[in-house]
């Protein structure tokens, strides 16, 4: 493809030598006679004349097929670049420069002129060229000089702790694995702990697969720690267990209450695991084949695949560590996740339950293992005509509530907050909430002593919750008089 440049700066003139490749065979137009002698003993094709002509234009053998780039450097109009351009058969043509938009007032009107009087002509702002890979790069430099104070800090600990939150996740698993790899640590040194260990079925196969070792932990150890980092938790988890800890990465909001020497919190990112590949790429540690598996499953799993919660940097995470992963352990370890002891709790939430305008509610009584209750309301969020699954059951003295929904209006974390959060802990986001109570509690405020009681209590407050925010939805959609 024949390319026609018309610059005037030799920094755009020499950027683009270098980046169009050859076969793009890429001609220069410069006004400048010093300029064009200049570029030619530096060996560029470049001729010399003036961009307002049309016969220059037919000079340099212009047609329609030409691509044709004119630099616009924002001070003079190039209106009549563009008319010569048009009269000589130019078709294919881009103005590079300044951007176009709002933002700049003076030239958005230009542009907007422009556009209407050459509606064939596209827009190459410089900024938005550069503007990604500038960006990416500050960021980068700026993190790895956040990660080389961290790493200086735990370099003459003896004993590490990295603390995950109970019950660990495979986001909490691997970034326990990518942590200790940024320390630069071993299994000896630093120890990847919980209070409560890994339950979940398809977790424990993460941990069989990779041979991950989370060292259960009790308060008592914690004093025989040099350094506590946390990772995809902060320390109010911990319930005023532990209210200094020297680094904390967490995905989740921001909490206050504690002090950290070290923080590097971001709730808009979809994982842990997506921080702590920013770090281990910005100081460019070799990450193991068993840890960017960890770490890609982790991705994959807490943004349920970019279903929820997953932004750019979750999917420029995902296709860094991807070539480096073992893509086949990963199918592996996901598996399938029905197992005939949660086939049961479907069943009996198939029992117990009922549909109401469309949000399917149950109750599964008393449940050994608190991730059946999560797992059915998924589970039946799949029925068709079910928008909205309520699950309860209750483990140990407390009533757990897992909440799920497909609509994209309402927001399932502020439907428990207002509704549980006065009996116990309540939270969650747009399509998935929980509320954990203590079952005397709940049953002190609602006075219920059967099942049945505190299945449909559940149900009429959350019916009676959709139907007042549907009517004020309506109310707020309604034209105003
Ligand atoms: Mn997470």
């Amino acid at each position: 493809m024949r390319c026609l440049a018309v610059c005037h700066s030799e920094l755009v003139i020499r950027t683009l030598a270098q980046v169009l490749p050859p076969s793009f065979d890429v001609d220069f137009l410069v006004e400048s006679r010093p300029l064009a002698r200049r570029l030619h003993d530096a060996g560029l094709a470049v001729a010399a004349g003036d961009p307002r002509k049309t016969e220059t234009y037919l000079k340099a053998d212009l047609s329609a097929n030409t691509c044709v780039i004119v630099e616009d450097g924002g001070r003079k109009s190039p209106t009549r670049i563009l008319q010569a351009l048009r009269d000589a058969g130019g078709a294919l043509v881009y103005l590079m420069g300044m951007p176009t938009g709002k933002a700049t007032a003076g030239n958005g009107k230009q542009n907007e002129q422009l556009r209407a009087k050459y509606p064939e002509l596209a827009f190459l702002p410089l900024a938005d060229l550069i503007a990604a890979p500038l960006i990416t790069e500050i960021s980068r430099s700026m993190t790895r000089a956040r990660v080389q104070q961290f790493q200086r800090y735990f370099n003459d600990a003896d004993k590490v702790l990295i603390l995950l939150h109970n019950d660990p996740d495979p986001d909490a698993m691997a970034s326990g694995l990518a942590l200790r790899n940024l320390l630069r640590r071993t299994k000896a040194t630093a120890i990847i702990g919980a209070f409560q260990g890994v339950t979940r079925p398809e977790n424990l196969r993460m941990v069989n697969l990779l041979d991950i070792h989370v060292d259960p932990i009790t308060s008592a150890d914690l004093a025989g720690f040099d350094r506590i980092a946390m990772v995809d938790v902060q320390p109010h988890y911990f319930a005023g267990l532990i209210d200094k800890v020297d680094l904390v990465i967490d995905h989740h909001p921001a909490q206050t209450g504690y002090s950290a020497v070290f923080r590097d919190i971001r709730p808009d990112y979809g994982s842990t695991c997506t921080i702590l590949t920013e770090h281990l790429r910005a100081v460019d540690v070799n990450i193991s084949e068993r840890t960017a598996t960890a770490m890609l499953y982790a991705i994959k799993s807490d943004t349920l695949f970019f279903n929820r919660q997953a932004n750019a940097v979750d999917l420029d995470a995902f296709s860094y560590l991807y070539p480096l992963a073992d893509a086949a352990m990963i199918r592996k370890m996901e598996g399938t996740e029905l197992t005939f002891d949660r086939l049961e709790y479907v069943t009996r939430a198939q029992q117990t339950g009922s549909t109401t305008e469309q949000v399917f509610c149950a109750f599964l009584g008393r449940t050994p293992r608190e991730d059946f209750i999560p797992y059915v309301a998924d589970f039946f969020l799949q029925v068709e005509d079910v928008k909205w699954t309520m699950i309860s059951g209750i483990v140990g003295d407390t009533l757990v509530v897992s909440v799920r929904n497909l609509g994209y209006t309402r927001n399932a974390g502020e439907m428990v907050r207002k509704l549980f959060a006065e009996v116990g802990s309540a939270g969650g986001h747009r399509a998935m909430a929980k509320a954990v109570m203590p079952l005397h509690a709940f049953r002190e405020k609602y006075g219920l002593f059967s099942d049945d009681a505190i299945n449909l209590t559940i149900k009429n407050l959350a019916l009676q919750y959709l139907r007042e925010h549907a009517a004020s939805d309506r109310k707020k959609d309604a034209p105003k008089s």
